[in-house]
């Protein structure tokens, strides 16, 4: 129950943050993240993919190292390729944002891959993410859309 009342208070407050911020979901200064989405899981799938776009108006390279979330038991970092015209998904150690660059991560290439749900997502709720980087912690608030794969 304590855990639970925690748990609201610090949602309520990255909500705020999102509120008072129009475009970006989260913010470490120089790093902010836009337009974050998970895409609603297909029905009895153990995973999902996600999508946003990183700013790093920093002078150094971002490197995203680890993302978690409460909802999420797994989450992993993904590049896609394409083996004759079919779409793959690898594991990679770290998704980099050079520095004064934007960096689109899609399905079609790196994303973030969120797996063994805590507990069902609902369509248009949001969703925390922490992502964990070589410039500290940053949070981005994400909502769940429909599937697309744009
Ligand atoms: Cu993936």
């Amino acid at each position: 129950m304590t855990n639970f009342l925690w748990w609201r208070t610090g949602l309520i407050c990255m909500l705020m943050t999102v509120a008072s911020a129009p475009f970006a979901a989260a913010s470490t200064g120089e790093i902010e993240v836009g337009k974050a989405e998970i895409f609603m899981p297909q029905r009895n799938a153990s995973g999902t993919g996600s999508k946003m776009t990183i700013y790093n108006r920093s002078d150094q390279p971002l490197m995203i190292r680890a993302v978690t979330g409460e909802r999420f038991r797994q989450v992993m970092l993904h590049t896609t390729t394409y083996q004759s015209g079919k779409r793959e998904m690898h594991p990679v150690d770290h998704i980099t944002v050079a520095a004064h660059q934007k960096l689109a991560l899609t399905l079609n290439t790196a994303h973030i891959m969120l797996m063994g749900f805590t507990r069902p997502l609902q369509m248009g709720e949001l969703v925390s993410l922490i992502l964990h980087t070589n410039q500290g912690s940053v949070t981005v608030i994400a909502r769940v859309v429909p599937m697309s794969i744009r």
